[in-house]
């Protein structure tokens, strides 16, 4: 009977998580150093340029050379798991996280042949449900609170659109009850049952 309820609790988790989509941060701040093009707000603004549009888009940061990096500030720490970025298709950027803006660590990089489309703008994705799915960018879960971005190779000319965030939902406290007292009742039937003999070990 424990060894029932056991694997029972093991199946409850696993549905519990395995239910749990991974859902958008929504970014506090964008901020960058050096010389660019448009607003860093650009960054974190919900829209996706069309894929293979023009890198010098409206809706784009854009700049020459190698010295611009842009910071995203997420709020407070989360349990990263995917990102969503948009990136001009000819270069080649490095993705770094960090919980305290202070010491960063590589989370990715794209390189000058990811993507899929000839010219343009392009979507990539870590989510391997995502259609932009891109394997190599794919990581495993961090904490982070902060994500930056720079270009470490092209030809010359960089624009990044997106940087989308997709963390681990903390649940909620009441669920987390419910479940609690849901086992707590699954226990207390068991233990019944076996003192009224309708069980035996
Ligand atoms: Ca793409
Ligand atoms: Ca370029």
């Amino acid at each position: 009977m424990k060894f029932f309820l056991m694997m029972l609790f093991f199946g409850m988790m696993t549905g519990v998580i395995g239910s749990v989509q991974a859902t958008p941060v929504s970014a506090v701040s964008a901020t960058g150093t050096g010389t660019f093009n448009n607003s860093p707000d650009m960054l974190i603004d919900g829209v996706l340029a069309s894929e293979g549009s023009l890198w010098k888009a409206g809706t784009s940061v854009w700049w020459s050379g190698m010295s611009p990096t842009f910071t995203i500030d997420l709020g407070g720490v989360v349990l990263l798991e995917d990102l969503l970025v948009q990136v001009d298709n000819n270069d080649a950027y490095r993705f770094e996280y960090s919980e305290n803006n202070n010491t960063w660590s590589s989370l990715f990089d794209i390189q000058v042949s990811d993507g899929e489309v000839g010219w343009g703008m392009d979507t990539m994705s870590t989510d391997s449900q995502n259609s932009e799915y891109i394997a190599s960018l794919d990581f495993v879960p961090v904490d982070a609170r902060y994500l930056r971005v720079f270009a470490i190779g092209g030809d010359n000319s960089y624009s990044v659109s997106e940087i989308q965030a997709f963390a681990a939902p903390v649940p909620e406290p009441s669920t987390i009850m419910l479940f609690g007292l849901g086992l707590l009742t699954l226990a207390g039937a068991s233990y019944r049952r076996q003192k009224a003999g309708l069980y035996a070990e």
